[in-house]
């Protein structure tokens, strides 16, 4: 009989057991018998922390000795989840770790539950900002993230009776073996202050900032390890602190104690990520963090540049690109503006030059409220120099204007920085088009609707400036290490490398009529669902049927993506079921998962109203368990790792317009979910790869969107002419879901409404529940669905972050790969 591990292996796990028991001893203080599942957890990390150390110190050496151009990727969110079992499985050491795991009588699935996620973000734009630089580590691009080392990130939800509260997360409470801070790095930071205006001594004018604060920026830096084990990156993620000296200028200039400094004390900067999702806030700490880690992040760069370089400025357009995460960190334009200007003593056009061959913008929102403007009286009383600057520009940007388009003032309005108005704003995203080299929007539809709706004047200004980069995923994290089962099973039918070359899993698609491998897929989602099932009766005690539809919709709760257009349907099952207890339909469980921003008050009610139907139609024994709703507390990354792998139905159903790309719509296709959704974002790409035969798509169109608008769109119409709507939204007012409350759930009818339904609810219903009745027809056709399912998986390549993280080298950062030996 074959040996189980060849001698390498053997050898690798008597080493890795040696190395864990050491830090059970050294670094944890306990040994095997009285350790915790804790502590096992941390011994591990630390094991493995040796090898990527081991791995991160080769790259930066062979980085700095190539004097490698670097990208740097400025993002106020990422959201990391949890890197034990990543880790593991970019350095090809699961399985080591596993077997050596089993022998010291330790199960690893069990210990990785340990790793509280690295939620330091809100959802789609912080996750793309993990798997971009999951993918730039892979393909040995050199690239550090930077960003805000938050203490508490996004806030945990609890469901307390059916409505969302929200509890502070805590992750490094116990500490993070992953991090390792860097005190030799601490940049310093200022605040506030006044602009002294000075006259050089060759009669040229300068200005000098005396800030009224100053705070320390602590750089904590977690490795990035890429597949294999190459390269490996780090973000770099900054931590605030009082400094030890104040800047007392004001103090001594003024003779008053300024009231600012009593504003935002150093620690509070980096306490608390903004749980906002697609909602502009204005909140006056939110713009300090964001000059925080832009300040501190430009300073890191310059160094590193000086180092090699020296004061010669001339190559630094050369060595550094910097990719804005959105308009979150746009400040950092006028931040390096300053620094060459007033510091490098640089002349403006000279340092304009270097700034605009430095930035790229990506944008993720058309939604106007979503787009960021801050009072510019807010940034002269935080940066009053900064502002200073943000005119100049804006001065500078309209003489172009005039030029282009002479006299014509509504062209300039438009593009202006400033909006006038009672109070004078800031426009972020004009600034960063402005002060930027590349725009991206993150799917095909999206772009273009950048350039026609939202940028429109400027890209008759710069045609080509606008450009597309359609996101994408990283497949070790949303395959391989998510679904084992099944990427066994891929690994057995086409080779295993796929990971690094996703287009390989077109190979599947050969397979997908032959019978034995349809039942082998359909097995292992199967058994994916019967996990799932585990959990959700361990987590909420609520029993599924797993010969049950999985439908899934998980993201964040907003009105465009249309949660609530899922819950109507769900009642108007019930109400069928009600009316005709033999209504016909595959029993199907809906699964939610939602984090509703805290100030966001319709969003909650309708976690509230899922939960409320759910209790209702769960207990109902008339339903006889054709539907199930669950809502699942708490979606954060771990949660969608489990949750992904076992949906049979992906839930995409925004109005078509409003969801710049979406990223779980790829995580579910590509693990054999079947997409019923609206031609918006990366869906409408999602339907051209895998065909119209393969995926459910229904609803208006963004031109029908548009036209219906222009016409007088009145949801009243379609109350009054569907009996079955109207049933439904008059369902809300009474107390049938909430026993003794009525109108508790009245406001979801009233935004359908009373507030004419923007987001056009009541026009895609009927489409949506005739899409729904296809879905069901399908799912008992067995061996359709598999065939579906299978090439869902199969036609996923382009969704891979490494081919968008390409496309962002070939169009927008011109980097090349440096292999670490
Ligand atoms: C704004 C102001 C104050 C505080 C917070 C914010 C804030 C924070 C996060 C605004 C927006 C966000 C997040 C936006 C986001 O996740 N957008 C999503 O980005 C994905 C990646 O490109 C897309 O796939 C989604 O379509 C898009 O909604």
């Amino acid at each position: 009989k074959a040996p189980s591990t060849t001698a390498s292996e053997a050898i690798n796990k008597i080493d890795f057991k040696e190395a864990v028991i050491r830090h059970l001893h050294c670094t944890l203080g306990t040994d095997e018998n009285k350790a915790n599942n804790h502590a096992w957890w941390k011994a591990t990390c630390a094991a493995i922390q040796e090898n990527v150390l081991e791995g991160l110190r080769k790259t930066q050496k062979t980085h700095y000795l190539n004097d490698t151009r670097a990208v740097h990727y400025f993002s106020a969110e990422f959201l990391m989840g949890r890197l034990l079992s990543n880790n593991m499985h970019n350095l090809g050491l699961f399985d080591t770790a596993q077997e050596a795991l089993k022998e010291l009588g330790v199960e690893l699935t069990d210990i990785m539950e340990e790793e509280p996620d690295m939620a330091l973000g809100n959802g789609g734009l912080g996750r793309l900002a993990a798997c971009f630089i999951d993918s730039l580590a892979t393909m040995e691009l050199p690239a550090i993230g930077y960003g805000i080392h938050y203490e508490h990130g996004l806030f945990r939800q609890e469901i307390k009776s059916g409505a969302q509260i929200e509890r502070p997360d805590s992750w490094r409470d116990y500490g993070n073996p992953w991090e390792i801070c860097r005190p030799e790095s601490i940049q310093e930071v200022s605040l506030y202050g006044y602009v002294e205006t000075k006259y050089g001594e060759n009669g040229r004018i300068q200005k000098e900032w005396h800030p009224g604060v100053t705070v320390k920026g602590v750089p904590w830096d977690i490795p990035v390890v890429g597949y294999e084990g190459k390269t490996v990156n780090v973000l770099r993620l900054w931590q605030s602190e009082a400094s030890d000296y104040f800047n007392w200028d004001v103090f001594n200039a003024g003779g008053y104690v300024d009231a600012q400094r009593e504003n935002v004390h150093a620690e509070t900067i980096s306490k608390v990520l903004y749980p906002n999702d697609e909602t502009e806030a204005g909140k006056e700490l939110r713009l300090v963090q964001q000059y925080f880690f832009c300040s501190c992040s430009l300073k890191d760069i310059i160094r590193r540049y000086k180092r090699a370089h020296g004061d010669d400025w001339s190559r630094f357009v050369e060595q550094v690109v910097i990719q804005l995460n959105d308009t979150h960190p746009a400040i950092a334009i006028p931040e390096l503006m300053r620094i060459l200007v007033d510091r490098a003593e640089l002349d403006w056009d000279k340092a304009w030059n270097i700034c605009t061959q430095v930035f790229a913008y990506t944008n993720h929102t058309l939604l106007p409220e979503a787009l960021e403007k801050w009072p510019a009286r807010m940034i002269e009383k935080i940066l009053p120099r900064h502002l200073e600057i943000i005119y100049e520009i804006n001065h500078r940007f309209m003489a172009l204007v005039d030029k282009k388009w002479p006299g014509d003032n509504e062209k300039k309005a438009k593009l202006s920085i400033i909006e006038e108005g009672n109070e004078k704003m800031v426009r972020m995203g004009n600034l960063s088009v402005i002060g930027s080299f590349a725009v991206n929007g993150v799917a095909e539809i999206h772009s273009h609707l950048v350039k026609q709706n939202l940028f429109p004047e400027f890209e008759a200004l710069w045609p080509g400036k606008i450009t597309n980069v359609t996101n994408g995923i990283t497949p070790r994290r949303w395959l391989k290490a998510c679904n084992p089962a099944l990427s066994a099973l891929i690994d057995k039918k086409i080779g295993n490398d796929w990971p690094l070359d996703l287009n390989k899993l077109e190979g599947l698609s050969k397979h997908a009529e032959n019978k034995t491998f349809q039942k082998q897929f359909m097995q292992v989602k199967h058994a994916n669902k019967q996990r799932l099932a585990k959990e959700i009766k361990h987590s909420l005690d609520i029993d599924v049927d797993v010969n049950a539809i999985f439908d899934v919709q998980i993201k964040r709760l907003h009105e465009y993506k249309r949660q609530h257009l899922n819950l109507l349907h769900i009642m108007a099952l019930y109400r069928r079921i009600l009316e005709n207890p033999d209504y016909d339909m595959h029993p199907r469980v809906f699964i939610f998962g939602a984090k509703a921003a805290p100030g966001y008050r319709l969003a909650k009610d309708i976690i509230y109203a899922i939960n409320m139907v759910g209790n209702k139609i769960n207990n109902d024994p008339r339903v006889k368990n054709k539907i199930k709703v669950v809502f699942m507390p708490n979606y954060r990354v771990s949660l969608a790792e489990k949750m992904i792998p076992a949906s049979d139905v992906s839930e995409q159903i925004s109005t078509a317009g409003k969801e710049a790309s979406g990223t779980g719509n790829m995580k579910l296709a590509l693990n054999g979910a079947l997409t019923i959704g609206t031609l918006d974002g990366a869906n409408i790409e999602i339907a051209e790869e895998v065909g119209d035969d393969n995926i459910f798509i229904f609803g208006l169109t963004v031109d029908e969107v548009d036209a219906l608008k222009n016409d007088g769109y009145n949801p009243l119409d379609y109350y009054y002419r569907d009996a079955e709507i109207k049933a439904i939204l008059d369902w809300l007012e009474t107390d049938y879901f909430t026993p003794g409350q009525p109108g508790a759930l009245v406001s979801i009818k009233q935004s359908l409404l009373d507030e004419g339904d923007a987001y056009m609810v009541l026009a895609d219903f009927r489409a949506y529940s005739d899409a729904q009745i296809k879905v069901d027809e399908a799912y008992r056709d067995k061996t359709r669905w598999a065939k579906m399912a299978i090439i869902n998986t199969a036609k996923m390549g382009k969704f891979t972050s490494d081919r968008s993280i390409q496309d962002y080298v070939d169009k927008i950062w011109k980097l090349r790969a440096c292999e670490v030996k």
